[in-house]
């Protein structure tokens, strides 16, 4: 596939796709819990962490991947309108975190988890994408505060 993550095992086996190898993770060192402790958690989290992948994180690459000069050779074709198009989706999506985050700390609820860390990198990937976040988003500003100044996430 030509795509970074790969995690290779010990037997050679290469198993590709962040959420796959989170879910591998998760299974072979399941505390801390990062994907649910319970069916209801681990359902609340799911839901999350697809709206986070799906629904913020593509739409913040496709603005930096089809517009972004550098990303030119890798993203073919580069479709500028296509760019364009997710950099309003993006803002709607800080909007609507913001006042999700207004009632409780973390991205799924009251404990750190993968929603958070997709949540992260899709905010950091707003960098080079030249999205700015809105000053006005306070609870926004407090959560990225906690989870980037968490240690893995300076490592
Ligand atoms: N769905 C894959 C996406 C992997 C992916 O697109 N990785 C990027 C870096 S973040 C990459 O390898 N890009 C190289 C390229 O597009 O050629 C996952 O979650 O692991």
């Amino acid at each position: 596939m030509q795509r970074v993550p790969v995690l290779v095992m010990d037997d050679g086996f290469c198993l590709s796709e962040s959420v796959a190898i989170c879910r591998y993770f998760e299974e072979v060192q399941p505390d801390p819990p990062l994907m649910g402790r319970d069916a209801r958690e681990r359902a609340i989290v799911e839901m999350w962490q697809r709206r986070m992948e799906l629904g913020f994180l593509y739409a913040v690459m496709h603005t930096f991947r089809h517009t972004h000069p550098h990303m030119a050779e890798l993203e073919v074709p580069q479709v500028a309108e296509w760019g364009a198009a997710n950099r309003p989706r993006v803002l709607d999506m800080l909007e609507f975190l913001d006042a999700e985050l207004a009632d409780r700390p973390f991205i799924a609820g009251d404990a750190f988890s993968i929603a958070d860390i997709t949540t992260l990198v899709a905010s950091d990937f707003m960098k080079p994408a030249k999205i700015d976040r809105p000053e006005s988003l306070t609870n926004l500003a407090r959560w990225y505060e906690v989870v980037s100044s968490r240690p893995s996430a300076t490592a």
